[in-house]
């Protein structure tokens, strides 16, 4: 592994015509006041991951499950988008003005990125607020957004079958979506510049993406607090907090200059 040398967001400046990747995982969320995944040694909310984050863990107690996602709602509901957020959608609109391309894709299911005004978004792990039969066999998604401000003690059933609904959202051991895999891949295939942010580079196929951009010759750059899992794989780390370091690094210095 090289060495490893944090670099600073100015020296970059992205041409209005570059095609543009950007990840981000649950660290540009936090300075929304949400909780990253992985600070408190594989608990979320005091819960082992494997109990509310697998279909295993739904099928044994689907009602611990649906009152931690319903603790998360909670948590959303005062959450705002923060100045890293709004800085993707400078860039994306910037690109789109230009002749470049933006594509978003988020781990994050709490939909702060659409809030903000972001566009071209992939869910990749799913959103938070909706849900979709836990019957595979039925397998109904409703994309009825669940109210933020209730928190919902008893787990809905499905309408069609009677089996229980679950959240959207991808848990380990599950396929994620054919549709937004494919948009990514081939996103990835073009991109010139790849920018992962506030995530840990742990939890695959994401954490694998940034070697798909490299194959595709892009300039990769990681804007983390510290550096990832993966962070041997990026061109450039940039150490910092996203909501600082982000309105730095899509600014056009030409014009601002
Ligand atoms: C800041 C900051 C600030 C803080 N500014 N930075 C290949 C190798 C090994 C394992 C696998 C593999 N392929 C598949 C697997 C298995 C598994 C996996 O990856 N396991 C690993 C843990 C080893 N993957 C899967 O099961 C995936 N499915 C799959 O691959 O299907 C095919 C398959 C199935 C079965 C077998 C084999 C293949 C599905 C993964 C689904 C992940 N789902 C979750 C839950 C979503 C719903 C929910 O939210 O509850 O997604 S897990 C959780 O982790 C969530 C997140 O999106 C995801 C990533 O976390 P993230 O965003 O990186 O957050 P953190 O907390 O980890 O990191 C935050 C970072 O931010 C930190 O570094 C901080 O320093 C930083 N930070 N503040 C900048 N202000
Ligand atoms: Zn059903």
């Amino acid at each position: 592994m090289r060495p490893f040398l944090p670099i600073e967001a100015e020296e970059f400046e992205i041409p209005d015509h570059a095609q543009v990747v950007v990840v981000t995982g649950a660290g540009i969320s936090a300075e929304s006041g949400l909780k990253t995944f992985r600070d408190a040694q594989g608990l979320w909310e005091d819960h082992p991951v494997e109990d509310v984050a697998t279909p295993e863990g739904f099928d044994l107690d689907p009602q611990l499950v649906w009152r931690f996602y319903s603790q998360r709602r909670e948590q959303l509901r005062d959450c705002v988008p923060n100045k890293g957020h709004k800085a993707l959608v400078d860039l994306e609109q910037r690109l789109k003005a230009g002749d470049g391309s933006f594509t978003l894709i988020t781990q994050n299911v709490d939909g702060l990125h659409q809030a903000a005004g972001s566009e071209e978004v992939i869910n990749i792990h799913g959103n938070l607020c909706e849900t979709k039969c836990s019957n595979i066999s039925c397998a109904r998604e409703h994309t009825a957004k669940l109210d933020t401000r209730y928190y919902f003690a008893k787990v809905p059933r499905c309408e069609h079958c009677n089996s229980y609904l679950r959240p959207a959202v991808v848990w380990f051991g599950e396929m994620l979506g054919l549709d937004e895999q494919r948009k990514a891949i081939n996103a990835l295939r073009r991109c010139d510049w790849f920018i992962a942010v506030g995530t840990s580079g742990m939890v695959y196929p994401v954490a694998g993406y940034v070697e798909e951009a490299r194959a595709a010759g892009a300039q990769t750059i990681l804007v983390n607090l510290e550096p990832s899992q993966n962070a041997y794989a990026f061109h450039h780390f940039i150490e910092g907090k996203s909501s600082e370091i982000l309105p730095q690094l899509v600014s056009c210095k030409e014009s601002s200059t």
